[in-house]
């Protein structure tokens, strides 16, 4: 089985586009899908929109009535998936502006399947890039992500920013059990989860591969909730978390070897 996780906050003009999408990459998926919406407290018509696609979809949602950001929305989203998986399914994140195309999800599965734990859909691979992107966002991205590998190199990942994902269910599983409420230790940090995850999966001896994933920003109908500084902020508290000598989170790991 598939399950997709979308983390979702005022999308109700691109879940309409997105989520048959979805149905349609997935129809025929072997062990079969099912979506997994949290609804973050969305002010627009998101509610509405998923009670509507819930009459035709294998869809579920997980509303939080206050909007509680990223950080949290994924770890109820991760936790649930954890919780209704078996060990061999597979878990793809993605988001729901429509600038992550389902139909990639394929080759992202076909490459788990070969001897890894998580497939990220990689803009930086050869064959990747992104559309609709203006040179300022672009620049920022490609220096973020330039950060990341020299203060978190990850053997296999060159994108630490994108959160489309295929994760194998029980890494996910493993992580919950060893890192508790702190496998997203950041919740309150913006978009730093993201890459958290990666740092944290990696300390548990994960193993990545990318796939080649163009980001359709030109598809995007809502304004980006990124806020960079705070999440520039959570990089940098994550940097000094990661590499502390005494209890940081690569000590931690050695110590529990
Ligand atoms: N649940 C939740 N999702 C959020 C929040 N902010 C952003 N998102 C979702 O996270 C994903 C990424 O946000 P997005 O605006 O696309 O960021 P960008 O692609 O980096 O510009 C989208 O699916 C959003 O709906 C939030 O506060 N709560
Ligand atoms: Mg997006």
């Amino acid at each position: 089985m598939i399950v997709v996780l979308l983390p979702a906050y005022n999308e109700e003009q691109s879940l309409p586009v997105l989520l048959p999408k979805i149905a349609n990459a997935l129809a025929a998926a072997p062990g079969g899908y099912r979506i997994l919406v949290c609804n973050d407290g969305s002010r627009d018509g998101t509610a509405a929109q998923l009670e509507r696609y819930a009459r035709e979809l294998p869809l579920e949602v997980i509303h939080h009535r206050i909007n509680r950001g990223l950080g949290e929305t994924a770890r109820d989203l991760f936790e649930r998936a954890a919780e209704i998986c078996a060990a061999d399914d597979v878990i793809v994140r993605m988001d729901c502006d429509d600038t992550h195309e389902p139909e990639i999800t394929h080759s992202m599965v076909a490459r788990l399947d070969q001897d890894c734990d998580v497939v990220i859909a990689s803009r930086f691979s050869e064959g990747g890039g992104q559309m609709g992107v203006d040179a300022y966002r672009g620049f920022i991205s490609r220096s973020a992500n330039l950060f990341m590998k020299l203060f978190f190199p990850i053997a296999g990942v060159r994108e630490y920013s994108c959160g489309f994902r295929a994760y194998r269910a029980q890494i996910i599983q493993r992580a919950i059990e060893t890192y508790g409420n702190n496998f997203i230790q950041l919740k309150g940090l913006g978009f730093t989860g993201t890459l958290e995850k990666l740092i944290k999966l990696d300390l548990i001896g994960a193993r990545f591969a990318e796939v080649p994933f163009v980001l359709r920003y030109d598809q995007k109908r809502s304004p980006s909730k990124m806020v960079s500084s705070i999440t520039t902020l959570g990089y940098l508290v994550m940097t000094v978390l990661y590499h502390w000598p005494w209890g940081g989170w690569r000590a931690a790991a050695r110590r529990r070897g």
